[in-house]
């Protein structure tokens, strides 16, 4: 079956964890989107949520999928935060694909769970993908130059319907950067969090508390 019918395996049996009550963290992606789609289907069916999104995309697929959002302000506890990756390794995972990483990042740590959803294709057995930065836009310069000191290649996130560059829905730009393989994905992460200028990063260490994949044969849990 199509990748997308794995997305939705992964989405959906994360979606089934959700209890009556809780407010869940709604994450960026088209895997994420599959989980937020059915939790449409069980708010449709009688449960009762509210979620917290985590891009305007999340937040537009939330709307239309029918799950009452919420915000942080108003919220004690997040029990769940449902959320995809670009590669996952364990509980560490390289995110920010779809440059929405600084809100899924504190969105999706402020959970009591965090459950990742993913296709097959999205694990490894060591982290090796760009880590996306989001960088405020007259920092670029003398970020790329500090992310290159620390043995990076940044390349800034051109747009494709749009002329010019990606910019997030914080006003920033996105410089991927590639270190190549991340040996210690919490060394890098505390190198990239201490450079000025990085608004956040797409290291997300020992992060994950759940990874569901959907496979041919159904979903695996792959951590813990
Ligand atoms: O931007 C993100 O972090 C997304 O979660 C992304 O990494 C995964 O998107 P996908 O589910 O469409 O592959």
């Amino acid at each position: 079956s199509d990748t997308q019918a794995l997305k939705r395996r992964a989405g959906e049996s994360a979606a089934n964890l959700v209890e009556d009550g809780m407010v869940v963290g709604l994450g960026t992606g088209s895997t994420a989107a599959e989980a937020i789609r059915a939790l449409g289907d069980r708010v449709d069916a009688g449960l009762d949520i509210a979620g917290v999104p985590t891009s305007y995309q999340s937040r537009e697929l939330a709307r239309e999928a029918g799950v009452p959002l919420t915000t942080l302000a108003d919220v004690d506890t997040l029990g769940i935060a449902i959320d995809g990756a670009d590669q996952i390794v364990g509980a560490d995972l390289v995110k920010g694909g779809g440059a929405a990483h600084a809100r899924e990042k504190y969105v999706d740590a402020a959970a009591e769970r965090f459950v990742v959803v993913a296709d097959p294709s999205k694990t490894a057995s060591v982290l090796d993908h760009p880590v996306p930065v989001e960088v405020l836009p007259d920092a670029k310069p003398v970020v790329a130059d500090t992310v290159r000191n620390l043995g990076a290649e940044p390349s800034l996130r051109e747009a494709e319907r749009k002329d010019g560059p990606v910019v997030t829905d914080n006003g920033n730009l996105v410089l991927d950067c590639d270190f190549g393989e991340l040996p210690n994905p919490g060394a890098t992460a505390l190198d990239l969090d201490a450079v000025p200028g990085i608004v956040e990063h797409g290291v997300f260490p020992s992060m994950a508390d759940e990874v569901h994949v959907g496979t041919e044969d159904g979903v695996t849990v792959e951590y813990p």
